[in-house]
């Protein structure tokens, strides 16, 4: 079996738990997942990849930081459901990172995780906000008979007492959006329709909010251009819609005066009709990448 990497391991070496300023915490949790599945094995394959990174990311250098990756969350055995035991193993790995003073990264598994990571947070008093990213809000009270969903982890962690800002939400039950109204002192969210229509504030996080933030990611925030292979059955079906879509507006437009203009001198026979739409396709996925990228430098600003 080939050894496990430590995160960016070609570049340095695991510094050690106490000296370390980031924990990355590997945590290959899959209890509640109900479509698709695989995240167990996604922590492995995030720390091989990093194995392809860089140094440097455009603006400074991350490997400066000390990091030390933790060995992988294993639950222990015990007669509570899996899902608790994993919470449970999780909590520790993170409470380990905070008693060292390093901020935790920690790499799922399935989206309830994170709930390990905010009991950690509570046991510790710190007074933190949860900024998530997420195709869903995740605050169901249940979800097929349990509380510890993975689509209900928002709610728990909300229910712990921090605060969130939610960004790119593209589906909510009618529970959700009650909860949301019930809690809009404590639950901001910028849903995706919003965003993509750029009207994101400049000051996004509410005034209150704590001055130090989890970042929490459900990869089905980005568009699968970006992240492929979430299979993310909404994310499809929207990218296929909004596809549609533009093929019906570009097939009312002729000739198709965009293409025509990037061929300007090459030569003079109109593209054929497949390029027309997957250049159509391709429209809706650069506007959203758009939206990712300005969250990114809005966070660079905290
Ligand atoms: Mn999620």
């Amino acid at each position: 079996m080939p050894q496990i990497p430590s995160f960016l391991d070609a570049l340095h070496a695991n510094a050690p738990a106490q000296k370390a300023q980031v924990h990355v915490i590997p945590a290959p949790m899959e209890t509640t997942v109900c479509y698709g599945g695989g995240t167990a094995r996604a922590p492995r394959a995030i720390l091989e990849a990093s194995r392809q990174l860089d140094d440097f990311d455009g603006r400074r250098w991350p490997t400066d930081l000390a990091i030390h990756t933790q060995p992988f969350v294993k639950p222990a055995a015990g007669k509570k459901s899996p899902t608790e035991r994993w919470l449970a193993a999780i909590e520790k790995a993170v409470a380990k990172a905070l008693r060292c003073g390093a901020r935790p990264a920690v790499l799922g598994g399935e989206h309830t995780a994170t709930l390990g990571s905010a009991r950690a947070f509570k046991a510790a008093g710190a007074d933190i906000g949860i900024i998530h990213f997420d195709a869903h809000a995740d605050l169901r009270d249940v979800y097929k008979g349990t509380k510890l969903s993975h689509a209900c982890v928002l709610r728990r962690v909300h229910e712990l007492g921090f605060p969130l800002v939610q960004i790119g939400t593209r589906a909510v039950s009618r529970e959700e959006a009650d909860y949301r109204a019930e809690n809009e002192k404590t639950i901001c969210a910028y849903d995706a329709r919003f965003l993509a229509a750029g009207k994101l504030p400049k000051k996004w996080i509410p005034k209150d909010f704590p001055k130090k933030v989890f970042i929490s990611f459900d990869l089905d925030a980005f568009d699968p251009a970006v992240i492929p292979g979430h299979r993310h059955a909404r994310a499809r079906r929207n990218r296929l819609a909004r596809g549609a879509e533009a093929d019906r507006r570009r097939r009312r437009r002729a000739p198709d005066r965009r293409l025509r203009r990037g061929r300007a001198g090459a030569h003079e026979e109109p593209a054929p009709p497949r390029l027309h739409r997957r250049a159509a396709r391709l429209r809706p996925h650069g506007r959203r990448r758009a939206v990712v990228d300005s969250a990114a430098e809005y966070l660079d600003l905290l």
